[in-house]
């Protein structure tokens, strides 16, 4: 066997030492946007996050509310793919759907109407979204829908025919093509939907007709011209049933999967990847992992992947490590795929993003990993403790607390995750069911930790996270020392702080 010589650390025996700050160095000026995605030097990466935050693929941590919740604030949620495909994609198209708010339209219009006809009968019923049918009533034929994403009238004659302004922008299969407006409206009663996406018999999206009572007034219609007010959302996939759960979460909008998997360096990994990109070239971005070491890094790069996930057995409900005697700790691993992925940029110009995955229980652990190499940070335990979790928030002696289970639970019953081909009666579980300190609202915790490190990157002398990333130094601390770090040799008043940390 190989013996590493130096032993695998995590977050909690670094510590950051301050550089010099200038007067420039203050919170406001910093910035915590970063890649999510591949791309090549001299360009800009397809997709951005305004902050460096992901939630975990986890049945107790991503739902839709999560979804939208943080994705308000500039992260990203990967709703997590241990459900039905037809569950996901419905959640996924839910949380796109959502901030856009088109409204379907009972006020019907010809393909061979204009677009001032448009903007006229817009005006009037001020629906963002109009349904054009055959004869231009609810009984005829739907030929498709318009919506306000379609209609730029600055940039477009007005006398420009309807039908050239109809353009799909999602899909998820309920009805085929050549129902009527009234049709489509009753299904969307009946199966309590938002929307009903119309396809035709090869099952590609043609439109989407809206509910009737969709609100859209809220937002200013036209301000959903430039796609931005949509929500971001990711999602999760396995390596088992990708050629089907792929194509349905394209089609519902998603706007970046990610392989969900406990082990990453693997040629199941391999063959999922380059599936994607064999059937959708770039137009789809995957991420895959986790990998802890250079090796898996270059070998999901070279596989296909948009983004690379580190982390085995860090996670705060992970018992891989005692289970299997795998993993590594979390820092050690961040350190050296960020170097891999430093030098694959320099030798092949293409820069492959990095996700630290799992063992974040301290806001410190943030810029700590985001100072270690991470473009992005994925969190469970930290997101799962807040109002949109959907897990219960349950009274537990006297205090309030979420539930929070891991996927490698008998509860969440995630085999896929874990799969190596074998016999699945032989599964046995590598995570806890739980529970953490409810903690509230999403919105104030996540404020609370980017203050904590965009205040740290000053103390850095840094204004940006690339920045962190070559100003950062960072020493390891002896015992004696970590107990220094905490208050010490007094007599706390309030016992209950320690948990709210
Ligand atoms: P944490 O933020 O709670 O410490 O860790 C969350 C991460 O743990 C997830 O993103 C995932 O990579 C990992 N995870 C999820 N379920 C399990 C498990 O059951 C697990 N073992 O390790």
């Amino acid at each position: 066997a190989y013996l590493y010589e130096e032993p695998s650390r995590t977050f909690s025996e670094y510590l950051l030492i301050p550089g010099y700050s200038s007067t420039e160095c203050i919170p406001v000026n910093v910035s915590l946007k970063t890649p999510l995605v591949k791309f090549k030097k001299g360009e800009e990466p397809s997709i951005t996050l305004n902050i460096p935050m992901t939630s975990a693929i986890m049945q107790s941590v991503s739902g839709e509310a999560m979804a939208k919740a943080l994705s308000r604030e500039g992260g990203i949620s990967f709703i997590y793919g241990s459900q039905p495909i037809g569950s996901q994609c419905a959640m996924v198209s839910r949380v796109k759907a959502f901030k856009a708010g088109f409204v379907p339209s009972d006020s019907n219009l010809r393909s061979e109407d204009t677009l001032s006809d448009l903007i006229a009968l817009k005006k009037k019923k001020g629906h963002s979204t109009i349904a054009v049918t055959e004869d231009g009533t609810s009984s005829g034929k739907l030929l498709g829908v318009v919506s306000s994403r379609d209609w730029r009238p600055s940039r477009t004659p007005l006398d420009t025919p309807i039908y050239q302004l109809m353009t799909p922008f999602a899909n998820l299969v309920y009805a085929k093509e050549g129902i009527t407006l009234s049709e489509a409206n009753d299904s969307i009663w009946e199966h309590k939907l938002n929307s009903l996406p119309i396809v035709d018999e090869e099952n590609h999206l043609k439109y989407f007709v809206f509910r009737k009572d969709y609100d859209c007034h809220k937002d200013n219609p036209d301000e959903l011209l430039d796609e931005k007010k949509r929500y971001r959302v990711g999602a999760g996939i396995n390596t088992r049933d990708y050629k089907e759960r792929v194509p349905a979460l394209v089609a519902s909008g998603a706007d970046v999967l990610c392989i969900d998997s406990s082990e990453g360096y693997s040629e199941w990994q391999h063959l999922t990847l380059s599936w994607i990109k064999e059937q959708y070239g770039d137009q789809v971005k995957v991420g895959a992992g986790n990998v802890v070491d250079k090796e898996g890094f270059l070998f999901l790069a070279e596989s296909g992947a948009d983004f690379v996930k580190v982390g085995i057995g860090g996670g705060s409900i992970c018992i891989t490590r005692e289970t299997k005697g795998i993993g590594r700790g979390q820092a050690t691993a961040l350190l050296e795929v960020a170097k891999a992925r430093d030098e694959y940029f320099q030798e092949q110009g293409i820069y492959i993003p990095i996700c630290s995955d799992g063992g974040i229980v301290l806001d410190y652990h943030m810029t700590l990993a985001l100072a270690m190499g991470a473009d992005f940070l994925m969190l469970g335990r930290y997101f799962a403790r807040f109002d949109e979790s959907p897990t219960e928030k349950v009274n537990v002696k006297g205090s309030y607390m979420k539930e929070y289970w891991g996927e490698g639970s008998s509860r969440a019953r995630n085999w896929q995750r874990y799969d190596l081909g074998g016999d699945e009666t032989l599964s046995f579980v590598e995570g806890v069911d739980s529970y953490v300190p409810y903690a509230g609202p999403l919105k104030d915790n996540l404020q609370l930790s980017l203050s904590k490190i965009k205040s740290t990157m000053c103390n850095c002398g840094a204004l940006n996270i690339s920045e962190l990333q070559k100003k950062a130094r960072l020493t390891v601390v002896s015992s004696t020392s970590i107990i220094e770090g905490g208050a010490h040799d007094v007599l706390l008043k309030d016992s209950q702080d320690s948990l709210k940390k």
